[in-house]
């Protein structure tokens, strides 16, 4: 089929992905805001905390997995380096520029831009001119005429005399053209996600700790969330088709697959089977440590939300999806559900840190350059960061796999080696990425539900207060009722 044919035949599939991503702005910042809101601040910092703590282990443990995984197979041992082609182009790129960016990006200077853009440093090259000393003039060195350095004459130009001729400096120098790159403020060109995020969370503690003057804010969000998976609703009709028609799309653009296969068809097992022991044994087995519930029904529940990962490749585009199942199949808090899902699908990808574990080892192994233990270890620690700041990045699939590449000081150049899997695996650590959040909101359920009913007391607290200020009479009865219960 030709470039424009397969354009036609996903349109079905663009079009589900449209409708999905037009729904996150929204979700996203009216959700984080009421979710955090309307919870108290110690019942809010005890899940956050085991929030937290859930998103960093589990992405330790995926790192882990995925290390010991590239070591155990050794995908990159035998292949021969030059039989595997490259595809694609590696661009340059400055980590301290990335870094400072990620930071940037979490506070955004505009709100509404940060909804179109984020920041990104642009390498603007200039041309600058510079001064080398060390040409002979009328046979005169330049070592010659600093070793006169003594008879030195000032007056305006530095002027030295040489057997009875006047000499200047200038006259020594080679002016030599040289090309620098200067930082300058670019844009990424994607939604400043990890910004919003951060707004919406700091506005959700703040209005929570309004009390009763930040209602109509908390009520003005949770009717937009609600409204927006009302809308929702009306699509996930249409999802089995868009995402058919995604994945049709995908597989007649692919290329021979069997030559991909035999190319780096180890590495691409090794990240596989990587993903799937993490997804169906150690996510479901630490759900199972903490909650004592069987997580294999847990994930019957979501899958739907996994498809959706498969077939858009975006956790954030499958968000709408994961909150519905969350909520209708397995019964989740949505004060829960809300709060986790959103932060997880923007720092907490297992899938990806696994992924890039196993990308930098295989490199190492094609290039057979052997990784000390430090090595090993600064791998897991910049795999880990790259997957907490993806988000926060411009370019970051990419971006992030140099940084870990140039923390080991391996070639950049080798990730065009595994660019040509890229597109597959990433649906499977989309659906990892996925499972890792749904399971974690799970497991803060669990663990948090006893806090919960509590909380719908303290909800109802504020609006008892308002005898100060008395609204419908209906309002004040109502507060007085459930202070009576509690
Ligand atoms: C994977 F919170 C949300 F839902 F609004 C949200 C919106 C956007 C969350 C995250 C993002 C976002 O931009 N995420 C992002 C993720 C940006 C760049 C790269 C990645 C990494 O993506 C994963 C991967 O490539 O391994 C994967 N495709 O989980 O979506």
């Amino acid at each position: 089929m030709t470039k424009r044919e397969i354009m036609y035949l996903s349109f079905p599939g663009e079009m589900l992905m449209r409708m999905l991503k037009m729904l996150i702005l929204p979700l996203i910042v009216s959700s984080l805001i009421a979710g955090i809101a309307g919870l108290d601040a110690k019942t809010c910092g005890k899940m956050g905390l085991r929030t937290m703590a859930y998103f960093a282990t589990t992405t330790l443990l995926a790192v882990i997995l995925g290390i010991t995984m590239a070591v155990i197979i050794q995908p990159g041992r035998n292949a021969d380096r030059s039989k595997i082609q490259r595809y694609g182009k590696t661009e340059k790129l400055n980590t301290a520029d990335t870094f400072l960016d990620l930071i940037r990006n979490l506070f955004p200077d505009n709100l509404i831009v940060s909804c179109i853009t984020g920041y990104r440093t642009a390498l603007k090259e200039e041309v600058i001119e510079k001064k080398i000393l060390n040409s002979t003039f009328n046979g005169t060195t330049y070592g010659d005429f600093m070793s006169n350095a003594t008879n030195f004459t000032s007056g305006g130009d530095t002027i030295i005399v040489i057997n009875g001729t006047n000499h200047t400096i200038d006259q020594f120098a080679t002016v030599v053209r040289e090309v620098i790159s200067v930082p300058t403020k670019g844009e990424t060109g994607q939604v400043n996600i990890l910004g919003l995020v951060v707004f919406s969370v700091c506005m959700g503690v703040i209005i929570g700790r309004m009390g009763v003057r930040g209602k109509p804010i908390v009520d003005f969000c949770n009717c937009l969330v609600e409204a927006t998976m009302n809308l929702f609703i009306v699509f996930i009709w249409y999802s089995p088709v868009g995402i058919m028609f995604l994945i049709a799309g995908k597989i007649v653009a692919m290329e021979d697959f069997s030559v991909l296969l035999t190319q780096v068809g180890l590495y691409f097992l090794t990240v596989l089977c990587g993903l799937f022991v993490h997804g169906a044994l150690v996510l479901p087995g630490l759900y199972f440590l903490c909650t004592r519930k069987n997580p294999y029904k847990f994930m019957c529940g979501i899958f739907q939300a996994m498809a959706t990962a498969f077939g858009t490749s975006s956790s954030s585009a499958t968000m709408p999806v994961t909150l519905h199942c969350l909520e209708h199949n397995n019964h989740i808090d949505p004060r829960v559900s809300t709060f986790v899902i959103p932060v997880g699908a923007t720092i907490n990808m297992d899938g990806t840190a696994l992924y890039e574990a196993v990308a930098a080892l295989f490199i190492a192994q094609v290039n057979a350059a052997t990784m000390s233990f430090g090595q090993i270890v600064t791998i897991s620690i910049t795999a880990t960061a790259a997957s907490i700041g993806a988000a926060g990045v411009p370019q970051a699939g990419l971006v992030t796999m140099v940084i870990v590449l140039a923390a080991v000081g391996l070639p950049i150049d080798d990730i065009t080696l595994i660019l040509v899997v890229d597109w597959f695996l990433d649906r499977f650590r989309t659906m990892t990425n996925v499972t890792g959040d749904s399971l974690g909101a799970g497991l803060v359920y669990e663990l948090s539900k006893h806090e919960l009913p509590a909380l719908e007391a303290d909800e109802a607290e504020p609006t008892a207060v308002t005898t100060e200020n008395p609204g419908p009479n209906k309002a004040v009865s109502n507060g007085t009722d459930s202070m009576t219960a509690v």
